[in-house]
């Protein structure tokens, strides 16, 4: 299905369903909640009955979006997000395009299996024979711009609003790392444009989304680059791990370990950085690259995981030691890519 094809159908696609649930993936972030919340509102316009779930809680730094509170985190309700997903008439997928990745509402995903889905998504590998409709595209910066190109479609004049507006830029802000990468083609910034305007503030929520760290957060930052990132200068790559004593020394909370995996690409000669955290028993990674490292094969191939090109997230069910001493057996694989 090509993108002119599902904007084409889109009207007539939604105006089948009443009652629509958007769902998107587990430790969601500045895009999964952008692109899920002004989906939302701008199904409300079609007189839809919407319901946004979340597999678990979104980092505080996103706490004042619009609609924030509207939005179902289902491992706090399980019970009223079964009732949701069992009564929708069509479930959407948005900023993600396997089911795994919904953690705690994967089962229950599984289990309405009949009900047609939408994806809107730019996150690679996708199956499409699950979808009854998908706009899915690799190379745009976030889920964000894609639903802003299907309001767009429709008409700004008509559907956009302040609410919208706002969501939209919190993703494709958060996606691009501040309009610093995953930037494909000169349409990011014009629909940007568009999205900003007298009464929606750029400046304001940039500041609300990076300028709103707690002490520890800050301090938490402190520490990785300086107890626990190592560079290796032959691979061009810094690892940094933080064990589960290292997060509760910090008192951690939701997000606050976000962007530290960007830091170390800020060295000069690094281009990849991974970030190694002991979450509940299970190891999480993060990775970043610089250039056309893909950071996507490598999580692909070993460490459970994936996502794009210079950004990917993993799992492996391990002890962190474990979990460093991988990732080093892994990397001299990808020596001679890493310094081409
Ligand atoms: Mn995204």
């Amino acid at each position: 299905m090509s993108k002119e094809l599902f904007l084409n159908n889109f009207r007539e696609f939604i105006s089948q369903y009443k009652r629509v649930v958007v769902v998107s993936h587990v430790n969601p972030d500045g895009d999964a909640i952008g692109s899920s919340l002004a989906f939302y509102y701008f199904l409300l316009k079609f007189g839809i009955d919407v319901k946004v779930i979340i597999p678990n809680d979104f980092p505080s730094f996103l706490s004042w979006m619009p609609g924030i509170s509207d939005i179902l985190i289902f491992d706090k309700n399980q019970e009223k997000g079964v009732e949701y997903l069992n009564a929708a008439e069509l479930i959407c997928y948005l900023d993600f395009n396997h089911p795994s990745r919904t953690g705690l509402v994967h089962n229950d995903l599984c289990h309405c299996k009949k009900t047609p889905r939408l994806l809107i998504d730019h996150h690679r590998d996708a199956d499409f024979s699950q979808f009854a409709a998908y706009l899915s595209d690799v190379e745009t910066s976030s889920t964000s711009e894609l639903v802003a190109e299907v309001i767009k479609y429709h008409g700004f004049d008509k559907y956009l609003d302040d609410n919208i507006a706002t969501c939209l830029l919190v993703g494709i802000m958060t996606d691009t790392g501040s309009f610093s990468h995953s930037i494909y083609h000169p349409e990011t910034f014009e629909i940007c444009g568009e999205l900003i305007s007298p009464t929606v503030d750029y400046q304001l929520i940039h500041s609300n989304i990076y300028n709103t760290f707690s002490e520890n957060r800050m301090r938490l930052l402190g520490f990785c680059i300086n107890n626990r990132m190592t560079v290796l200068n032959d691979y061009h790559a810094a690892y940094i791990y933080l064990t589960k004593e290292d997060l509760d020394a910090f008192d951690y909370q939701i997000g606050d370990t976000e962007g530290v995996v960007n830091h170390p690409l800020m060295i000069d000669n690094v281009k990849l950085s991974v970030l190694i955290t002991e979450r509940q028993g299970v190891i999480r990674f993060s990775f970043r690259s610089k250039g056309d490292f893909s950071v996507h094969e490598l999580s692909k191939e070993h460490f459970n995981g994936g996502g794009h090109t210079n950004a990917a997230g993993g799992t492996l069910n391990c002890t962190i030691d474990e979990a460093v001493d991988k990732f080093l057996r892994v990397l001299p694989q990808y020596k001679e890519m890493l310094n081409k």
